[in-house]
């Protein structure tokens, strides 16, 4: 077989000085994907790996199986053309199927592009597109959407993508231009082209919530990815016995990672695919599989909380509950621990590299008001002033803005110089875009946001891509979106458009129809839209989007004061 064609090119490497000492520190072991489970079959071949309903119904696999049918499927796949350093979209829900094809991928030294179960024709174009993707793999109907369809008409357009690849129940009738996954599946071959991967190489593109426009891709390597994978897995005590109930999305890069789904497979326990998020499902399967670990961001812990009050299920298996992906108000979080009888665990993470993580013995004060901190010695942080150019560290304990490098961050996005030369410092330190500030102990408490993101959720949402999507409308001349504080999801989006003059100005429920046909993510499609006839003016010089979406959160801050005092 061809040896592996490790993606370089649009990929910024670690520099030479950097990767050296990662590996004397032992962090970069050289370890890659394959070898990842290799060693899970090896040391646990017997036990239960994974367990979900995918679309021939409730499945459960050892980690022999799941191997084998990667390798089966990593053979089918470069039968028809799927080669060595090839990307790959992968956007499937939580189904068996999900790891099935990310260990295929890998056994072939291809590379998934992890797309949400939640992404539409829009983000998965782009995605396709801007990776030179070959082929698609996903579902058939879901979640009321036809992905199979979406992935198709995408495929059509996209030169490079060749194949739509469609996880299926196995002997049922093929549908015209797809290939159903199970009719991939060969006899396992011994060795595959991924087996020798260079542990230095991309292994997988990784999504960012995005800033500026649509998400970023993350290029992830094996040393540095499965060295944050290895700690985290130390980090939350996993172990064999670990059964980790997936809620989130499988492709989030906390259920991935932190420790995630890889850290299941690096421990040996079970990995549990939630279908669905609801506190129903997912305390079904806790008492059912003696869940342990669980993942989730702040408004489903919150709706877990309410659910465990009236709930007839045992939860009693439930040790603890990882809150992340936004900020876990300290209110909810003393609540969590006595509702779940489980020990909480607040997780500050991204895509792009550095998580953070309370442990799990460290004082209640601590869990319940920080966000903890780095998973490695060599996680440098560096918190400074936002406003000067200069970037000067902060007085200890100030609030800053959090630039950090390290043994598994990025330094830079994939494909994406000019980005890259605003989102990276010169000696390398990532510019997070997040507002935090250090306790004595070390401990990051993260208190606000100076990137163009909302935070709806845990969902990230760029301020700029809704925007370009309601500009798209005829009828609409400016169009500005921000965060608005919200009870239940930390944050809500309220765009503001400016419609063309002497017009009827199209009304809220059709510009939200509008956004939601051009096919996005439900979850960004904005909240509420409200057609002003004009911004407020943001000072002298050229217009700021950054002032206008000030401007436009400090008026509506107002109206909602003037309307709690009348
Ligand atoms: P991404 O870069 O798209 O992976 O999103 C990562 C971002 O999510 C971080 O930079 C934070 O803005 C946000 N985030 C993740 N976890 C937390 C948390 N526990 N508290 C506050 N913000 C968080
Ligand atoms: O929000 C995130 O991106 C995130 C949260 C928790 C993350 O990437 C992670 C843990 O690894």
């Amino acid at each position: 077989m061809t040896a592996v064609g490790p993606v370089t090119d649009g990929v910024v490497p670690y520099p030479a000085e950097a990767a050296e000492r990662y590996r004397a520190a032992g962090y970069w072991t050289g370890q890659t994907f394959p070898a990842l489970l290799d060693a899970a079959v090896a040391d646990h071949g017997g036990r239960t790996a994974v367990v979900g309903t995918g679309p021939s119904g409730g499945e459960r696999w050892t980690y022999a199986e799941l191997d084998a049918r990667a390798r089966g499927l990593a053979a089918g796949l470069a039968e028809i053309g799927v080669a060595p350093g090839d990307r790959v979209v992968v956007w499937l829900p939580n189904v068996p199927e999900y790891l099935e094809a990310v260990f295929a991928l890998f056994r072939l030294g291809a590379l998934p592009v992890f797309a949400l179960p939640a992404h539409r024709e829009s983000e998965i174009r782009y995605f396709a597109e801007h990776a030179e993707a070959v082929a698609i793999v996903t579902v058939g109907r879901h979640d009321r959407f036809d992905h199979a369809a979406a992935a198709h008409a995408i495929a059509a357009e996209v030169p490079s993508v060749r194949h739509v690849v469609v996880a299926d129940v196995p002997g049922a009738e093929p549908v015209a231009g797809w290939l159903s996954l199970s009719s991939l599946r060969r006899t396992p071959p011994d060795t595959l082209p991924g087996d020798d991967a260079d542990p230095s190489s991309v292994a997988f593109l990784q999504l960012s919530g995005g800033t500026t426009g649509l998400s970023k891709l993350i290029p992830r390597t094996h040393d540095d990815y499965l060295y944050s994978v290895r700690a985290s897995a130390e980090i939350c005590g996993l172990t064999a016995e670990t059964v980790y109930l997936a809620a989130l999305p499988a492709s989030h890069n906390f259920t991935m990672s932190s420790p995630g789904l890889l850290g299941v497979v690096h421990a040996g326990g079970t990995a549990v695919l939630a279908p669905s998020p609801d506190a129903d499902t997912c305390f079904g399967l806790v008492e059912s599989e003696r869940v342990t670990i669980a993942a989730v961001v702040p408004p489903l812990a919150a709706a877990w909380v309410q659910a465990a009050g009236r709930t007839q299920r045992d939860l009693s298996s439930l040790q603890v509950l990882q809150v992340g992906g936004a900020k876990c108000a300290p209110e909810l979080a003393r609540r969590i621990m006595p509702a779940l009888g489980a020990r909480l665990q607040q997780v500050f993470g991204m895509a792009e590299g550095l998580v953070n993580y309370t442990r799990l013995d460290d004082p209640d004060d601590v869990v319940l008001n920080t966000q903890g901190r780095p998973i490695s010695p060599d996680d440098e942080l560096r918190v400074v002033d936002p406003d000067d150019p200069d970037e000067p560290e902060v007085a200890p304990g100030e609030v800053g803005a959090l630039l950090t490098r390290g043994p598994y961050t990025i330094r830079g996005y994939y494909r994406a110089d000019e980005h890259n030369a605003t989102a990276f410092t010169a000696d390398g330190f990532y510019r997070t875009g997040d507002l935090v500030r250090l306790t004595e102990r070390g401990d990051v408490v993260v208190s606000g946001r100076v990137k163009e993101q909302i935070n709806r959720g845990g969902e990230k949402i760029a301020a700029e891509e809704v925007e370009n999507h309601l500009l798209a409308h005829p009828d609409v001349v400016d169009a500005a979106i921000v965060g608005v504080p919200d009870d239940f999801l930390g944050e809500r989006t309220h765009a503001f458009v400016v419609a063309v003059p002497d017009r009827d100005p199209p009304g809220s429920a059709a510009l939200r129809r509008f956004v939601r046909e051009r096919g996005v993510a439900a979850y960004k499609v904005p909240d509420v839209v409200e057609v002003v006839a004009s911004f407020p003016a943001t000072g002298v010089g050229k217009t700021s989007r950054r002032a206008l979406r000030a401007a436009l959160a400090a008026h509506l801050r107002e109206e909602s004061g003037e309307e709690s005092r009348s």
